[in-house]
């Protein structure tokens, strides 16, 4: 088994012989990775997913995920107890082709106090496979599935209180790629998108505890994207970095568990999207702001025609004016005053 060493993740793929007995193992390619941006956070590192698949047979994986409890930066000086998949928000990034079959092993950290388990909306199987993954503190469990499906889906945890483990950050994405892969882009971001109900306003300073008459009412305390408050931007922990000329995908995973998602580039459009995650169709085109239900993904290309930093927010804006949810993207190259120039001097 080959270790990633990305977020304590291993993943061991080899060829699938199945029909072809005697057939000798390919190498496969890693298909899952992840990593935190900083270590006193829960924050995804959004540049760390794997790479885009170019094989033309389907490969077997063996893929483990670590339910993990930890105690964690919600802002500065705003502390919270989360529950993640392998200590970040989102869970890492699975990434593999339709036909290709699984071996997932979910393991709980010793230190664990709840149940945990592991629904993936791209499993066909009871509960997205939550019945075969229900796990206690230091248990381990594993399933078998085919990814009969190509499009970008939601894992996540599937205990009775499902609601408050998702809030605590127990979500992230299983892509399948269709056979013909995907279109070529100059780079990839992954980003997850979920709410937290707290007792205290937000922003207090210590520890913020959970509430769950607010989860009840929807009434979240923070929206955040990657566990943070305005984690992904220059204030903070850094923006994503571009390049004009170039197209960036972005994956993004709607935890929720109760909020949908208005998703919208601000200085820019969605060249092309797949709502839903659904990549078997064909995209949509030029879209402002795309809806990204919870429990649901969204797969969209950005042209970076012009030196700017595009914030990527949920539209429904107070989410992002009051309650923590931004990312930016800093692009950086040539001025395109053809296309953009501001005109009156500076007063
Ligand atoms: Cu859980």
């Amino acid at each position: 088994m080959a270790m990633l060493g990305l977020g304590g993740l291993a993943v061991q793929n080899r060829a699938m012989a199945a029909g072809h007995a005697g057939a000798l193992p390919h190498a496969g390619k890693s298909d899952i990775s992840g990593g935190l941006l900083r270590a006193d956070t829960v924050i995804a590192d959004p540049t760390r997913l794997p790479p885009p698949i170019h094989r033309q047979h389907a490969i077997h994986h063996t893929i483990e995920l670590e339910a993990r409890e930890v105690h964690a930066k919600l802002d500065d000086g705003t502390e919270f107890d989360f529950m993640t998949w392998d200590g970040q928000v989102p869970g890492p990034m699975i990434r593999v082709r339709q036909g290709d079959t699984v071996t997932l092993t979910v393991k709980s950290a010793n230190g664990n106090v709840r149940p945990h388990s592991l629904d993936i909306h791209a499993v066909m199987g009871t509960g997205g496979g939550s019945n075969a993954t229900m796990v206690g503190p230091g248990q381990s469990r594993s399933e078998f599935f085919k990814c009969t499906y190509p499009g970008a889906f939601i894992y996540h945890c599937a205990v009775p209180n499902l609601d408050e483990h998702i809030s605590r950050g127990m979500f992230g994405m299983i892509v399948v790629e269709p056979y013909d892969g995907l279109p070529i882009v100059n780079s990839e971001i992954y980003i997850g998108q979920h709410e937290i109900y707290t007792r205290e306003p937000f922003a207090t300073k210590g520890t913020a505890h959970f509430d769950y008459s607010r989860m009840a009412a929807e009434d979240p305390t923070y929206v955040l994207f990657n566990g943070a408050v305005n984690a992904l931007t220059a204030d903070r922990f850094g923006p994503v970095k571009g390049k004009v000329g170039e197209t960036m995908r972005v994956f993004m995973v709607c935890g929720g568990p109760n909020l949908g998602s208005s998703l919208h580039p601000i200085g820019n459009v969605w060249k092309e999207c797949w709502p839903q995650g659904a990549l078997a169709n064909p995209p949509l085109h030029y879209i402002q702001t795309q809806p990204v239900a919870p429990g649901s993904c969204f797969v969209g290309h950005l042209d970076l025609l012009v030196p700017e930093t595009i914030k990527l927010v949920d539209h429904a804006l107070s989410r992002v004016a009051r309650k923590g949810l931004l990312a930016e993207i800093a692009v950086t190259g040539t001025d395109r005053p053809d296309i953009f120039k501001e005109v009156s001097p500076p007063v």
